[in-house]
């Protein structure tokens, strides 16, 4: 069976990686897919952001990774996939997440969402706080996968 993980991912972090590194061992095949959203302003391309998800994947032969445009059930149809898969940090997440998987089913009844409860290790853990720390100098190369940890560098230096 295969499974979306739809996101954002500017940038993958080491709690997407573990959801992914999870996710491939109950599903045949992952595809992260990554969105396309011009209203939303990122530090990092949709280019980019593929290479830098596809690098610190290479170990998982059953996981491709993509972008798509517009609505994730469409992209899910498109792809023959009834399964998306999503990571649960906080019970702030479970509010927005269900709220998102209720709208998916709206669109589309065939689509199933499976959350994964984040690793506790990294339930803190966001691109967002990531960004933070690295645009004020500080290390993130506990929190991103090395890659990551460079692009960072190099784009607030
Ligand atoms: N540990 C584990 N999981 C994590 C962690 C962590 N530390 N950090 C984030 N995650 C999980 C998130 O909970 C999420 O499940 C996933 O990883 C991706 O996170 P982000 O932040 O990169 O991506 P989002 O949440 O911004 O992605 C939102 C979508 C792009 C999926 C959503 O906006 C969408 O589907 N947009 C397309 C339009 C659409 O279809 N809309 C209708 C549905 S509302």
């Amino acid at each position: 069976m295969l499974a979306i993980y739809p996101g954002s991912f500017d940038p993958i972090t080491l709690g997407h990686l573990d959801v992914i590194e999870r996710g491939v061992k109950m599903f045949e095949q992952v595809v992260v897919a990554v969105l396309y959203n011009p209203e939303k302003k990122a530090v990092f391309s949709v280019e980019k952001r593929i290479e830098q998800i596809r690098w610190c994947t290479q170990h998982l032969p059953n996981v491709e990774v993509d972008s798509f445009v517009g609505l994730t059930v469409e992209y899910a149809k498109l792809r023959q996939a009834n399964v998306l898969l999503r990571g649960l940090r906080v019970l702030s997440d479970f509010e927005k997440e269900l709220q998102m998987a209720h709208t998916n089913k709206t669109l589309w009844s065939g689509i199933e969402t499976v959350f994964l409860a984040t690793n506790k290790e990294y339930s803190f853990l966001s691109s967002s706080v990531v960004k933070e720390i690295a645009r004020f100098g500080g290390s993130v190369t506990h929190l991103v996968p090395e890659n990551v940890a460079s692009d960072l560098h190099l784009y607030y230096s």
